[in-house]
């Protein structure tokens, strides 16, 4: 029998020539790969070369198992939140190769993201109370669905922060929709999805009165309010509609993580919730810290809603309007069987469907369980009525014990948990900076990995649909203290990706992320995703038709009337048309320009200095930028993307000229 050692060489000699026949369109490639390899067996053994490196054959192994050769692609695709950056990251698995960073919430140049171009608009749909706002705290992107399933076509994320949504096509891997939710302070449950996307869901974080209005803090427990707000989507246009959404009205404990039913418990959602002690701190006049006052009771609530229930009482007209809103009453939620109550052990964080959609996973951040509630016991008692009791907004509560399934105990700090194709559940141990693997029907630990440190989320291949992959799940750490070299106080997180496949979990590869704190992601099948390469020609991405003032070849143009100016202009390789505009100081200036190029990967930058200007013009891509010429002077205009050998030429001149003395 072969060694390991000696399966390992063959296994890296076989992978490097078997690259090189394959994947290598390109002559000199190949024979460079093959003078690699050949030199590889001459100079040095694999073994050797462990040596050198300080490698065992573990690491060795997960670096096979990892490595994705150049013009090979990767598995699936990790939809990941940018936290604090605002954006989306998209990584190859099992490379962990961050293939791009999908500008959202924040201005992004290098995407000519909200800097002059239609986009602004989109950035301009998130703004509340009238005022931009250019960051977000990302928490959890989830991809759209059909029958449970992950189809490819949209991505959801919420913007704990400010309480937005956003809606990314997945088309173009843009972004094409924020929508900013008047009534609420903050979110946190969102963007979940129905099996069907009918609905994204955002629920409130921090309970504040509706609409964002003032009222004391004596008040909270009168006027302060949860929401949990259903964005109805539209499939078709791919956008929220907001006309036809609605929210139900909270009492104000500080809903957390939610969740929607699937298969038997579709048409349903679960949110947990801590804080039902409704503490409000007030530290400084030695009133203890919402910490602790929040910590009180033994069971928090988790909260069961019917939502298509909701739905037909909106649609019955049970809910007025508040801030444009069709809002749900409290009252009507809880005398009609939308809204009922569970308790929750101590501090409870995530709230987990489980694939079948019979049960629902509740971590508990001070407990050591993981509690597995029963959707067809919590639906009997819904139907027979049968309560413990009200909490003190007239909210039936059921009774913990007759509506679980049980309780595994996992170890410290449960948090969130994934499922993968054998019935097991794996769950972030946040205390114990571990995963645990657990049987669901036996509710056992089977196994514990240590991660690198403390775990938040975790997810999982295919993890949140009808049927996940197995394969692959992924540890989202909030710290790597002696992972990577040292960067400075502010350490990146760190992704460590699991290969599940096996008996046992194995940790194949550590992803520093260095751009934010992100919470949750999502992986999807690549062969699920169908991008285009190019835009129609002459097509505006934010309405996804032929702009009306797109441009043709020949058609290049510069209209005066007044003051006002339309310019309209083409690019391509390597030239503007046209390429000088002379203004007067003071001109209403709006430039019209289409990329006339449909090659692959052919992107001109366009960018007109000190007017804080830039545009990514991808194949086939219109823009419309406007803006007042009110600095006199000359503007150098030009490409900022290298796409061609005459890329610096491709350049040109807008020039202000200044207003004569005593000219109005
Ligand atoms: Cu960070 Cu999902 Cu916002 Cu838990 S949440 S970790
Ligand atoms: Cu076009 Cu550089």
């Amino acid at each position: 029998m072969k060694s390991h050692g000696t399966w390992i060489a063959g296994a890296i000699v076989a992978l490097a020539l078997g690259t090189a026949a394959a994947a290598c369109s390109n002559k000199a490639e190949r024979a460079a790969r093959t003078q690699a390899s050949e030199s590889l067996k001459a100079s040095s053994s694999v073994r050797e070369l462990m040596k050198q490196r300080g490698l065992v054959e573990a690491d060795v192994e997960a670096a096979l198992r990892t490595y994705v050769p150049g013009g090979k692609q990767d598995d699936y695709l990790i939809f990941a939140s940018g936290g604090q950056s605002g954006q989306v990251l998209v990584i190859g698995v099992p490379s962990m190769r961050l293939l791009k960073v999908i500008a959202v919430f924040s201005p992004e140049p290098w995407q000519g993201y909200a800097y002059g171009g239609e986009s602004d608009k989109i950035l301009a749909g998130g703004n509340q109370n009238g005022r931009a706002i250019t960051w977000a705290d990302v928490h959890h992107p989830n991809l759209s669905e059909a029958n449970g399933e992950y189809d490819g076509k949209f991505l959801f994320v919420n913007d704990k922060a400010n309480a937005r949504v956003a809606v990314i096509d997945l088309t173009d891997f843009a972004t094409k929709q924020i929508v900013a939710n008047p009534l609420v302070a903050s979110d946190h449950g969102g963007a979940f999805v129905d099996q069907n996307s009918r609905y994204v869901i955002e629920t409130s974080q921090y309970p504040a009165p509706l609409g964002r209005e003032y009222a004391p803090i004596s008040e909270y427990k009168t006027r302060y309010r949860g929401l949990a707000m259903f964005w109805r989507f539209d499939r078709q246009q791919g956008r929220i509609d907001p006309a036809q959404s609605f929210a139900i009205e909270l009492p104000p404990y500080t809903q957390d993580l939610a969740d929607a039913g699937k298969l038997v418990s579709d048409g349903w959602a679960f949110i947990n919730s801590f804080n039902t002690e409704m503490a409000v701190g007030g530290t400084l006049e030695g009133k203890p810290p919402i910490e602790s006052g929040a910590s009180q009771n033994d069971m928090d609530y988790l909260h069961v809603i019917n939502w298509r229930r909701a739905e037909d009482l909106v649609n019955a007209g049970r809910a007025p309007v508040v801030h444009g809103v069709r809002v749900l009453p409290l009252a009507v939620a809880a005398e009609e069987g939308v809204l009922t109550l569970i308790g929750e052990p101590k501090s409870p964080h995530g709230c987990d469907v489980t694939p079948d959609g019979t049960a629902i996973v509740v971590g508990g951040k001070l407990d050591t369980h993981a509690t597995i509630y029963d959707f067809a016991k919590i639906k009997s008692l819904i139907d027979s009525k049968r309560y413990q009791g009200k909490d003190d907004y007239g909210v039936p509560i059921l009774p913990f014990k007759d509506a679980i399934r049980g309780q595994a105990e996992l170890g410290l700090g449960p948090l969130h948990t994934v499922f993968d194709d054998r019935g097991n559940a794996y769950t972030s141990l946040f205390i114990e900076s571990k995963v645990a693997k657990w049987s669901v029907k036996e509710m056992k630990v089977l196994e514990k990995l240590s991660v690198h440190y403390n775990i938040g989320h975790i997810l999982s291949a295919e993890g949140d649909t009808v049927s996940p992959d197995g394969k692959y799940v992924v540890a989202m750490n909030k710290m790597s203290l002696d992972r990577f070299t040292g960067v400075g106080p502010l350490f990146p997180q760190n992704f460590q990706l699991v290969d599940i496949a096996g008996q046992r979990m194995r940790l194949l590869y550590d992803m520093p992320i260095g751009i934010g704190e992100p919470h949750y992601s999502q992986m999807i099948k690549t062969d699920k995703l169908k991008p285009i390469k190019a835009y129609k020609p002459g097509e505006n991405p934010y309405t996804g038709q032929r702009d009306p003032n797109a441009v043709t070849g020949g058609q290049e143009r510069i209209l005066r009337n007044g003051n006002q100016v339309e310019v309209f202009m083409t690019a391509v390789r390597s030239h503007f048309t046209p390429d000088r505009i002379e203004l007067e100081e003071g001109d209403q200036v709006t430039l019209h320009i289409t990329n006339l190029e449909q090659a692959d990967d052919q992107t001109h930058g366009f960018t007109i200095n000190m007017y804080n200007v830039n545009l990514s013009l991808e194949p086939g891509k219109h823009e419309n930028v406007k803006f007042t010429a009110d600095m006199p002077g000359v503007y150098p205009m030009y490409c900022t993307e290298f796409c061609s050998a005459l890329h610096l030429e491709m350049a040109g001149y807008m020039l202000v000229k200044p207003k004569a003395k005593g000219q109005p």
